[in-house]
């Protein structure tokens, strides 16, 4: 069976990169891109509406030895691009950091109440700016580097000095 893929998007959709970062995350190869320039009103045209009646983005194109049928919303899109991918490499890292944001989901979902994320930001900031006293602190005993010298120590703080200013 030969399988060709062709997904509808469009850069500046999130809706449309939802399906993009899955291809790049599931490494799935051979899907093409066409753009669909919802900001010029591509997707009423005659040949997008025959793909995708309901004119969004993303839509794909399903080819499986010339026979054709369309998925025209996210969710659809991103469940068959699961189905068809090789499991990640790193697959086990993968439900652990699902697991590990699953506090978060649950505020996001309405299922656990926002004041213990909170509390926790607030703790975390209280520890960030402890950390940041301490290092103010070496730096004005010891110069350049934290501990006198360049160390890993360094390494890791100049991304959280970045931070920040992001
Ligand atoms: N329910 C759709 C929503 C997609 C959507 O709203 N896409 C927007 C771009 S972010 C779009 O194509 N809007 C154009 C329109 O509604 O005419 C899905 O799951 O794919």
């Amino acid at each position: 069976m030969t399988l060709k893929l062709t997904l509808y998007t469009f850069k500046v959709s999130l809706w449309g990169a939802a399906p993009r970062l899955t291809i790049n995350e599931l490494n799935i190869s051979n899907v093409k891109q066409i753009e669909i320039d919802i900001s010029n009103a591509r997707n009423f045209s005659p040949s997008y509406l025959h793909i995708n009646p309901k004119h969004t983005v993303p839509a794909l194109e399903i080819d499986e030895d010339g026979s054709k049928k369309y998925l025209n919303n996210t969710t659809s899109v991103i469940h068959y691009l699961n189905e068809i991918a090789e499991p990640p490499r790193y697959v086990d890292v993968y439900h652990k950091s699902i697991q590990e944001s699953q506090s978060v989901l649950n505020v996001y979902q309405g299922i656990s109440d926002t004041k213990t994320m909170f509390a926790r930001n607030m703790q975390l900031w209280e520890v960030g700016k402890k950390i940041l006293d301490k290092a103010e602190s070496l730096l004005n005993s010891n110069g350049d580097y934290l501990f006198g010298r360049h160390s890993v120590a360094d390494l890791h703080f100049v991304p959280y000095l970045f931070r920040p200013q992001a």
